[in-house]
Parts: structure tokens; C-alpha cells; sequence
């Protein structure tokens, strides 16, 4: 071949390159739409700042993320959120396991009443067999998940009284999620719940419309319950929302594999440092969220392991009737990581 052949297919083949350089650059969104249920204050929401501050860097501002906060992309039907993923309104999210649910009915298991009785008991679950089943599901369902956060342990406040008894919930008018499970769960204890967003929840509590709810410290002190009447909190670790990263697939599928990786690895370090976040202030050796809220005039009530045995017993058929639905195979793997933790 002669040399200026040679230069002249050289030049083409850089052409070629750079073409499909540019055709990636421009297969890629100006704004890649990232959705959350509350704020960027709350650790949740510090979580979904971190994962987009970090892609932003790492690639340059090749993936610009838009962080939209109060599940708005689905008007604050956090219920709807898993499906607008999968549709592509909603290209990225951190969601809680509870708002995804009703999509993916194995998404509950982390909502069986008293499950998990602490914090090595959760990453049993998210770390092991379990979380990389639940991962394999996801992946089934149009999604591309990447790593787990935390929402926390949820506990109940109410405007009432103290709860110390399954006796002392009876005929409270409660908030619950968006899952049927905690309409079975309240409905046991003999609580009047009704299902609301957690948009719809402030006013409600504002109003006096609804007695109480459950929901980690973080979002109850970060959404100034106390201020909305909420003076009673029963500390009883009853469920906990863990939180998944994920993107769509088709939008997952525009990226470069470098920048899938990027994206994948920035999740992962998002999620420890949520965790983190989501755990502080809230434990025995640092209980300053705990005294933050006490300093409100708010009562709080911890429940001693016999006390909390009163709840898991009246909820027991619940956790039964459940376990069929999730799968008791995978139920059963969960008590065994969680036996062994
Ligand atoms: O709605 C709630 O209670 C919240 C904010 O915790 C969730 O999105 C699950």
C-alpha cells in the first residue's frame, strides 16, 4: 500500500473513531432525571447529592444528574415511582423497598414485622444472598439496581399518649405506607391505618386528621413531627426501609461501559456513606438525634425485648400470611443470614 493510502486510511479510521465519540456524546441527555421522596437534607437525600456530585466529577460532566426530590416526577405518588422507572419518565432513583412493593412483592420482606432486631441483622439482608437476589429480580424488571442505602429503622409517634402495649395503639388513627402489608400489620394491633403519600401524610398530622405514623428519626425530626403534635415516639425497630440505587435500562444501556462504571462505582460509595449518615445520631453510643428530639417536649418510649415480644406475638399470623407471598424460600434464607449474623 503506498504511503499516502496508508496516512489516508489512517485519517479515516480517526475520523471513524471520533464520529462515534460524538455519536455517544450525543446519545447522552443534557439532564438525567434522579428521583427521591424527600429532600436533600435528610440522609436519603445526602445520599442521592454524593451519587450525583461524584458521576458529575468522574466523567466530566459527561452524566449530569438533576436531583428531584419529593418523588415530583410522579407528583408525589411515591407508589407510581417504580413504574415511571421502568418507563423511562424517571431515569435514575434511590428508592425506599416500601414504595416499590407493590411492583415487586418480594421488595417486602423487609417489612415483616420484627424481622430485623438490629443494624448487623439489616446487612445480613442487603449484603448477602438475599440482597443479590433481590438485585437479581430487579434486574428482571426493566431496572438496572447498583447498590443499597438506608432509610432506617421506623418508629411509631402518635399525638396521643404513650405506647408501651399493643393495648395502647387501639383505635389510633395511623399513616402507613403504600403497601398492604402495613394495613395487615396495624389492622392486627388493632390501629385504624389508612394509606396515604407521604406528600398527603404532613398536612394530615398538621390537621389532626390522622393520630400518628412510623417513619425513621431521620424524616420524623427532619420533617419536624414534633412541631404537628407528634409528642409521643415508641422506639420498637419494628421494620426498616433500606434504599436501592438504580438506573433505567435503556438509559443504562446509552452509556459507555466506562461510564457505566463510573456510574456503578460512585452508587456503591454513595450508599456506604448514606448508610453512615442514616445510622448517626440514633444508636447507643451517639444518641444526639435521640436528644435533639427530647428537646422538643417530645416523650420517648424504648421498648425493652419482652415489650417489643408483645408486638411480634399479636403480629405473628401477619408475618405468616406475608411470608407465603414474598416466598418462603427466600423468608427462610433471610432468618438464616440473619441467625448467623
Ligand atoms: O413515606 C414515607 O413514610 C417515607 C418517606 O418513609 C417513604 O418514602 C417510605
Amino acid at each position: 500500500m503506498k504511503l499516502s493510502k496508508l496516512l489516508g486510511a489512517a485519517a479515516f479510521a480517526a475520523a471513524a473513531l471520533s464520529t462515534t465519540g460524538a455519536v455517544h456524546a450525543a446519545d447522552y441527555k443534557s439532564e438525567y432525571k434522579l428521583s427521591i421522596v424527600v429532600g436533600t437534607t435528610f440522609p436519603w437525600g445526602q445520599g442521592a447529592v454524593i451519587w450525583s456530585d461524584l458521576v458529575r466529577e468522574r466523567t466530566n460532566g459527561r452524566i449530569n444528574i438533576k436531583i428531584y426530590p419529593g418523588t415530583s416526577l410522579v407528583q408525589g405518588d411515591q407508589t407510581r415511582e417504580f413504574t415511571a422507572i421502568r418507563q423511562g419518565v424517571i431515569d435514575m432513583a434511590i428508592g425506599s423497598t416500601i414504595n416499590w412493593s407493590p411492583q415487586v412483592k418480594e421488595l417486602n420482606l423487609f417489612s415483616l414485622p420484627f424481622l430485623m432486631p438490629d443494624y448487623p441483622a439489616i446487612d445480613a439482608l442487603t449484603q448477602g444472598k438475599v440482597g443479590a437476589q433481590l438485585f437479581e429480580i430487579l434486574s428482571q424488571k426493566g431496572v438496572v439496581p447498583l447498590a443499597w442505602g438506608e432509610n432506617g429503622y421506623r418508629q411509631l409517634s402518635n399525638s396521643k399518649h404513650a405506647v408501651q402495649t399493643p393495648q395502647d395503639i387501639k383505635g389510633m388513627k395511623l399513616r402507613v405506607v403504600g403497601s398492604p402489608l402495613y394495613i395487615d400489620t396495624f389492622t392486627a394491633l388493632g390501629a385504624n391505618p389508612t394509606q396515604m403519600s407521604w406528600a398527603d401524610a404532613q398536612p394530615a398530622l398538621a390537621s389532626g386528621a390522622v393520630d400518628g405514623q412510623e417513619n425513621p428519626l431521620s424524616i420524623y425530626a427532619g420533617a419536624k413531627l414534633y412541631d404537628v403534635a407528634q409528642k409521643y415516639l415508641t422506639l420498637w425497630n419494628y421494620v426498616a426501609d433500606p434504599l436501592i440505587f438504580v438506573v433505567n435500562k435503556e438509559v443504562w444501556g446509552s452509556w459507555t461501559p466506562e461510564d457505566q462504571k463510573i456510574v456503578r462505582e460512585a452508587a456503591l460509595e454513595a450508599g456506604k456513606r448514606e448508610i453512615v449518615i442514616a445510622r448517626q445520631g440514633v444508636t447507643a453510643t451517639d444518641d444526639s438525634l435521640l436528644k435533639d428530639i427530647e428537646g422538643h417536649g417530645v416523650t420517648v418510649t424504648t421498648l425493652s425485648p419482652e415489650q417489643i415480644g408483645a408486638f411480634a406475638k399479636v403480629t405473628q399470623p401477619v408475618f405468616d400470611k406475608w411470608a407465603k407471598q414474598i416466598g418462603p424460600d427466600l423468608v427462610k434464607q433471610a432468618q438464616a443470614d440473619i441467625a448467623k449474623r
